[in-house]
């Protein structure tokens, strides 16, 4: 299926024209049709020469209702621009030019109306020129009449030949489809349509209306009011969903695939045309079927910032448009640049963003996006509409390599610079780095640990953690002390006379210098050791006192020694509380 859009200046003879194509009436209201107007959208379709099926949304000519045209355009990629023969170019013909070109329309026809009312050579050649000003550029053009007939055939055929030319839709695309209607049906509950532009929908299918961020699941689908299980884009579908109210959604709504989409009130946008000097401070953007009030922060060259009244969920390369109500003005398109840009809070912070901005033009790029937000989770460069191939540092996050080798540099830095601090501690730990690196994960910080770093128990030093010098001449004095008698621990009246005192044994335990047995029980580090192979040679098993005897030493020392063996699994007690050797440690 395609969707096509009409344009123009009230009763240029849209409506007419749809009806003719169509036979189906696109003013579905009583008082557009006592009227004699149209008011809100209308929607038709009909099958092309070639088979096609052509979905037609009428839009309304009035200045009046220039935000419901706005709303069934904004998602539609091609629109037939009519003017009527006997009136030529006006006012809404400028305005809804303005509006196909604001968007980035880029096919199209112009149908010249009313054709048996006046010679359309006029009109034609006048719209001619303004559309080839424009994003739609030359366009055929066809001269008809509803009341006669004329040209409604070489219309058909022009038609097919358009919708032949409109790009093929990307079916893996995620679901953003903007609401223009919602309504309820008896038995069926809340209904919404749309024109569904990329992706595919299905019945059972969960989604997330964009307002609330609340779930919702498609319970029937119809496409041209028929039933279907799937609707693929491009299309104009009729979404019947379950869970949720007819009075919580609207138009300007999305239904979204979940988690594929950053909802946001603060984007950085190009203008089209117009300099960002002269806009006013407040505007209403219009994107897909939502409009929405901004206040402008023009930052410097054709770029703004946009603060959104409400949070859209807009993606990276978003066309869109900016409309002053007041005036009945469009100012002219902008290409969404950034939904998640970057506080300006430092004076001439305006001025660097603008100069990152100039570099950028719409379609994201996934190195471009790493190198300016240095480190960023692919989840959340997904919902910004950046994809592409990275391979990540550690879990979901995705480094830029210059920004990662820093990262790395100043690592090792930062662990010096901690060591010095804390030298009975060497070993910085990695909350403390990732404090220091400002970093948001503290996986990121493991994922950093290299060469010359090491990982030990949540802490990050270099190498083996080394002893300042005082402490480690004090440990070589108790191993010449205690030589003689391995087993006799030092009273800490000792230790605190060589200059050990508990945060110096703290350092020497953790740096395998000392072996700590119990509070103020210390031993030399091969003392475990040394000690099963004396055990090892005391008959089997042998009682504490035994073991106290053998190696020369105290309860003290003995007590806590071999519950340490025991531990280790080198020696097991009996229920007698007798002790054998079972292995060698
Ligand atoms: N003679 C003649 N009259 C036409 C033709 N097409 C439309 N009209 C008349 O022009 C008037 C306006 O037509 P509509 O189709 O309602 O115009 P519209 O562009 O849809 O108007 P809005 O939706 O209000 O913007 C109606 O009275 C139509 O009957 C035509 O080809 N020939
Ligand atoms: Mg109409």
């Amino acid at each position: 299926m395609h969707v096509v859009a009409t344009a123009g200046h009230v009763d240029h003879g849209k409506s007419t024209l749809v009806r003719a194509l169509t036979g189906m009436e696109p003013d579905r209201w009583a008082e557009e049709r006592r009227r004699g107007m149209t008011i809100d959208l209308g929607f038709a379709w009909t099958t092309l020469p070639g088979g096609d099926p052509v979905a037609f949304v009428d839009v309304p000519g009035h200045e009046r209702f220039v935000p419901n045209m706005l709303a069934g355009v904004g998602p539609v990629p091609a629109a037939l621009v009519v003017v009527a023969a006997d009136e030529g170019w006006m006012p809404q013909s400028a305005e809804h030019l303005a509006a196909l070109h604001a968007l980035g329309v880029s096919h199209g026809l112009l149908v010249v109306t009313r054709a048996d009312l006046a010679d359309p050579g006029p009109a034609t050649a006048q719209a001619h020129a303004r559309l080839a000003a424009t994003s739609l550029g030359a366009v055929e053009s066809v001269a008809v009449s509803a009341v006669t007939g004329v040209g409604l055939p070489e219309l058909r055929t022009a038609l097919h030949r358009l919708v032949a030319r409109l790009p093929a839709p990307d079916p893996d695309r995620p679901v953003r489809l903007w609401i223009d209607r919602a309504f309820t049906i008896r038995g069926s509950g809340t209904v919404v349509t749309g024109t569904l532009g990329g992706g595919e929908l299905r019945v059972g299918d969960q989604l997330t209306l964009a307002t609330t961020g609340e779930p919702v699941r498609v319970r029937g689908l119809h496409r041209l009011g028929t039933p279907a299980q799937r609707v693929a884009a491009v299309a104009r579908v009729a979404v019947n969903l379950r869970g949720v109210p007819r009075e919580r959604l609207g138009r300007g709504d999305a239904l979204l695939t979940p988690d594929r989409f950053h909802r946001t009130d603060l984007v950085d946008v190009r203008l089209a045309g117009d300099p960002a000097g002269d806009l006013p401070a407040t505007l209403t953007l219009h994107v897909g079927s939502a409009a929405v009030p901004v206040r402008v922060r023009p930052l410097g060259g054709d770029t703004v910032r946009l603060r959104l009244a409400r949070p859209l969920p807009l993606l990276t390369g978003d066309r869109a448009l900016l409309r002053d109500p007041g005036r009945h003005h469009v100012c002219g398109g902008v290409t969404v640049l950034d939904v998640a840009p970057p506080p300006l809070s430092r004076r001439g912070a305006a001025a660097a963003r603008a100069a990152v901005l100039a570099d950028l033009d719409g379609p994201p790029d996934l190195a471009g996006e790493l190198r300016r937000r240095r480190l960023v989770r692919a989840a959340e460069l997904t919902r910004m509409g950046v994809t592409g191939d990275a391979t990540p540092v550690v879990g979901d996050w995705l480094a830029d390599p210059a920004h990662w080798r820093w990262l790395g540099a100043r690592l090792v830095e930062e662990v010096a610079a901690w060591a010095a601090a804390h030298p009975l501690e060497p070993d910085a730990p990695t909350e403390a780095l990732r404090q220091r690196l400002d970093l948001p994960d503290r996986a990121l910080v493991e994922a950093l640990v290299g060469p010359p770093l090491t990982l030990r128990s949540g802490r990050i030093g270099t190498g083996v953690p080394g002893l300042p010098e005082p402490v480690a001449r004090a440990i070589d004095r108790v191993r010449g002390e205690y030589a003689a008698h391995p087993f006799r621990a030092p009273e800490a009246d000792r230790l605190t006379a060589l200059g050990l005192g508990p945060r110096e044994v703290g350092a020497a335990v953790r740096a395998g210098a000392l072996l700590r047995l119990a509070e103020n029980v210390v031993l030399l580090p091969d003392a475990a050791d040394d000690a099963v192979r004396v055990l090892a040679r005391l008959p089997q098993p042998f009682t504490l006192s035994a073991a106290r005897q053998a190696l020369d030493t105290t309860r003290r020392v003995a007590v806590p020694l071999l519950e340490l063996l025991d531990r280790r699994g080198v020696t097991r007690r009996l229920p007698d509380d007798a002790r054998m050797v079972v292995g060698s440690g």
